[in-house]
């Protein structure tokens, strides 16, 4: 098939579609449907697991893991886009896009790969093998503003509607991957137990060589400094958006229309400044102390 037959294929296939319930997580039909196939996946102990709610980080989290992984070499990491580097372990389209796991029979370990899927639903071969574990959290209201942009640009997620609807969705557990406040909770409850690395998006803007540093650490690699130095700026939000095997640009319009919304949009801290009203922000509070009660995760909605 050329390539503009295969376009067409696409796109005459995508739409918002719709989410189904798997053990109380609302996930994608197509992700739902196959979902015994994605539970029994055996991942290799040297395989590397990114995890992270949508929109806190993870393309960033996976270029810096991946540079690290190559000793900063960029001619080994840009070879090909995001989504085929580094594959997305639950997700399905209608074909002829390929899904998660047939991207990951196709690729030997150590492989690195993606999931936005709470603890619950992580297929148990991960703890079983101990594969190292990298969650990356950013706080919910600027999550939930990236997650807002995101919905309206991906033209295969559900509609996000009225902004003061989607506030509320997102304090109900209703957007795609479910529950913010259960997902960031779960993995920090199990991060001794498990070895997961649990990261902040907010310490990475704050020091980025820093968190660089701790991620080398935990995946006991040991760089020079100016390697390290290399990758922080190669991994800084100018030069990913600028990078088309990082920014997403080579995916299919009619899965990401970026002319809504850049994927690599302003990866900021502190935006939902410019968009929750003073009432809005009083019920989220409200809200988020009621839902967050139970655990003391220390997150930051400024620097
Ligand atoms: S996804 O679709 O869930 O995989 O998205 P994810 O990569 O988790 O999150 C996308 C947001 O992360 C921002 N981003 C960055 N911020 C700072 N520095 C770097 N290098 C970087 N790379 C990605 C991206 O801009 C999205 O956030 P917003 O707030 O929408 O800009």
């Amino acid at each position: 098939m050329s390539y503009g037959e295969t376009v067409k294929k696409v796109t005459e296939r995508m739409h918002r579609f719709p989410l189904i319930n798997i053990q109380g997580v609302p996930l994608r039909c197509y992700i739902a449907n196959n979902w015994d196939s994605i539970w029994a996946f055996r991942p290799d102990p040297l395989d590397i697991l990114i995890a992270t709610y949508p929109k806190a980080g993870t393309t960033w989290v996976q270029e810096i893991v991946d540079l690290l992984r190559h000793n900063g070499d960029v001619e080994a990491t840009r070879t090909a886009p995001t989504q085929e580097r580094f594959p997305f372990l639950e997700i399905h389209y209608p074909p002829p896009i390929p899904s998660g796991l047939s991207r990951l029979e196709k690729m030997n370990p150590p492989r690195v790969i993606k999931t936005h899927l709470p603890i619950h639903l992580v297929p148990e071969g991960f703890w079983e093998n101990k594969c190292k574990t990298i969650y990356v959290a950013r706080n919910a209201k600027d999550n939930l503003v990236s997650y807002y942009h995101f919905d309206k640009m991906t033209l295969i997620q559900p509609e996000p509607g009225p902004w003061d609807s989607y506030i509320r969705k997102f304090m109900n557990g209703e957007l795609a991957w479910g529950s913010w406040y259960h997902h960031v909770k779960a993995y920090w409850n199990e991060r001794e137990k498990k070895n997961i690395l649990y990261l902040f998006y907010e310490d990475m803007k704050e020091n980025p060589r820093r968190e660089v540093e701790r991620i080398m650490h935990y995946l006991d690699l040991s760089l020079c400094d100016d390697v390290i130095s290399r990758i922080v700026e190669l991994t800084s939000f100018n030069s990913m958006k600028e990078d088309p095997m990082a920014n997403y640009t080579l995916m299919p319009t009619a899965i990401f229309d970026q002319s809504i919304s850049p994927f690599m949009r302003k990866g900021v801290v502190g935006d939902w400044t410019n968009y929750f009203s003073p009432a809005q922000n009083q019920l989220f509070d409200e809200d988020y102390k009621r839902q967050m009660k139970d655990v003391d995760i220390p997150f930051r909605t400024k620097i």
